[in-house]
């Protein structure tokens, strides 16, 4: 059993993409076990990010998940992690394979639709970030 943080970024809810995310997410048989509507100030979305905050494209992408609300959610399953990454498709959406979620919709490198966890540490932390144990329902 495995757990991994998922987003849909400002641009999957401005286009309308909820639905559709957590469709392939049932289908896929993950499980939610949490999952909440916030919207992030920038200092938040530099703290979330705080792993890449030396990479040229941080102001930027730190700035695009600020700019409006997003849907976080913990995903749980044997091998939540790299399932959810693989539905998600590479971060380059022109790389990503077909029938993964940013090669569908994806638009950008940096407005790619969602996001996911790579490693049960990040995972943790970022789970952290966003929920407290009380918001994490046992399903
Ligand atoms: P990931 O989301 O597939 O794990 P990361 O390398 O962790 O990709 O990058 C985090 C996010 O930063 C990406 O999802 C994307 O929104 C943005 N990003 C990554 N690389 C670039 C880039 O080269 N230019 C602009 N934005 C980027
Ligand atoms: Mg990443």
């Amino acid at each position: 059993m495995q757990k991994t943080l998922a987003i849909i970024k400002p641009d999957g809810v401005a286009r309308k993409l909820i639905g559709e995310v957590v469709k392939r997410i049932e289908k896929n048989g993950l499980r939610i076990s949490a999952m909440k509507m916030i919207r992030m100030n920038k200092s938040q979305a530099r703290g979330f990010y705080a792993v890449h905050r030396d990479k040229p494209f941080f102001d930027s992408l730190t700035g695009f998940m600020s700019s409006g609300p997003v849907v976080v959610m913990v995903l749980e399953g044997q091998d939540a992690i790299s399932r959810w990454r693989e539905m998600m498709g590479a971060t380059n959406y022109k790389e990503a394979a077909e029938g993964t979620i940013r090669r569908d919709f994806a638009t950008d490198i940096e407005k790619n639709v969602v996001h996911g966890s790579d490693a049960p540490e990040t995972a943790a932390f970022e789970i952290g970030y966003f929920f407290n144990a009380f918001e994490q329902v046992s399903v």
